[in-house]
């Protein structure tokens, strides 16, 4: 779809027909998108924009395969646009403006209507462009976590404990406005210390699911005198489920991980960097009983390695190959995909009903955590490494270096492809893919 003969449309309200019908009807989920001044410690409040003028945005359940409506009501004035990562859902409600789904304009609602699927930590947040306006998009608190319940659940825990990662205050770190740095970290929208600790029993099996909502920055998590036990990343379960003293989660990220709780006392999760644990990046998790300030310990051990919960067979081959070429820009744009930036990206070609392979070739000296709406990546390659059975949306691709992973191309449509670094997105690092 053409941008800007889509942007004019709007301009001139040729949209408003739909949206007015739309008003009056009724849905399962109301969404409600307004200004808020969010308390993230005592006495220090941030405005921002959020969803039912909670942040993070309520938790969401919905049963897979289960027709569900969500009516979306925008009381700023600005447009708006909500989107459902991770679901495989069609390009008209996946809640992305470049695939077709129309903006929620100012002081006007929509109502999406889909049916849910694959089962799995899913989130929600805006998909609004900021580019240097720091009080729209991702930097704001319009995030919140959907949980799709799958038809059956095999998973066995005591205790399920959301947790959503994000960032306040941002501002540019130099005159070259080039990288954003944050003033607050909060988990749960609270800082480290201000929130209600997740409280346990001994002998308790707890599963965190975890959200990375950031705009920008990837996170390393650890939870002091514990190990994670990874189950799933991205929401969707591992072949292997491993051990882990650290979670790394680029935004968009999402692990599941079961934790055992079996050393009674007082303990922070949080981030491994200091300086932001210190402005917030944490949670406080207490024991009944247990008395006592909180407890940071250092892990012993900070690496993180997807491949650990892959197999290390082969996975089958691709019948398709579609090279993607990152590469840096100094143009007005930052970013190019295949030597072009958006809009002027080619559009990637898929081939449908089979296995495509995606072939990242990073040639920059920055990570990208690349997204893929409405499709499962599976990670095939890891920077040289082969293997299977590990299943994404979002893949952290490591500076200089290569990554293949593949999807079954069974949702028409056009489908988005970007990098989830919300400043990289909005300066060049997007594509439509299409078969
Ligand atoms: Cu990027």
């Amino acid at each position: 779809m053409d941008s800007k003969v889509l942007s004019r449309r709007e301009a001139l309200g040729l949209f408003a027909l739909a949206p007015f019908a739309q008003a009056q009807a009724k849905a399962d989920i109301t969404i409600k998108i307004s200004e808020v001044k969010a308390e993230i410690a005592k006495g220090k409040v941030v405005q921002t924009l959020a969803y039912n003028d909670t942040v993070p945005g309520p938790l969401l359940r919905m049963k897979e395969g289960r027709e569900v409506s969500v009516k979306v009501v925008n009381e700023t004035t600005t447009p708006e646009m909500l989107h459902w990562h991770g679901f495989h859902i069609p390009p008209n409600v996946d809640g992305a403006h470049e695939e077709g789904t129309p903006m929620i304009q100012g002081k006007d609602s929509r109502i999406y209507t889909f049916t849910p699927g694959p089962s799995g930590t899913r989130w929600y947040h805006t998909h609004a462009m900021a580019g240097h306006d720091l009080k729209h998009g991702a930097y704001t608190g319009q995030f919140g976590m959907v949980i799709i319940e799958p038809k059956s659940d095999p998973a066995r825990y005591d205790k399920e404990v959301p947790l959503l990662l994000h960032e306040w205050e941002p501002s540019f770190d130099s005159d070259m406005a080039m990288d954003v740095s944050y003033k607050s970290y909060s988990i749960n929208g609270r800082m480290l210390g201000f929130g209600t600790p997740v409280r346990v029993k001994p002998g308790q099996r707890v599963l965190f699911r975890i959200v990375n909502a950031s705009a920008t920055m990837p996170h390393q998590l650890a939870l002091s005198g514990h190990v994670f036990k990874v189950i799933a990343l991205d929401g969707n379960p591992v072949a292997v489920p491993g051990t882990a003293e650290v979670l790394d989660l680029a935004p968009g990220e999402r692990v599941d991980a079961i934790v055992e709780m079996k050393n009674p006392g007082i303990w922070v999760l949080g981030e491994t960097d200091d300086k932001q644990r210190k402005a917030g990046a944490g949670i406080v998790v207490e024991y009944a009983l247990a008395k006592g300030r909180a407890v940071w310990k250092a892990p012993s051990a900070k690496t993180f390695d997807y491949l650990k919960f892959g197999k290390t067979e082969k996975a089958p081959a691709a019948e398709n190959t579609i090279p993607i070429v990152i590469e840096p820009r100094s143009d007005g744009n930052l970013w190019a995909i295949n030597g072009k930036s958006y809009p002027n990206t080619d559009v990637i070609r898929a081939k449908p009903g089979v296995r495509n392979r995606m072939v990242f070739d990073n040639r920059t000296d920055m990570a990208h955590p690349v997204h893929l709406h409405r499709h499962t990546l599976e990670i095939t390659n890891f920077v040289g490494r082969e293997t299977s059975g590990v299943f994404k949306d979002v893949i952290m691709v490591p500076p200089k270096s290569k990554v293949e992973a593949d999807f079954l191309a069974e949702q028409a449509g056009p489908s988005l492809f970007h990098c989830h670094q919300q400043f990289h997105m909005d300066f060049g690092f997007m594509a439509l893919m299409r078969y």
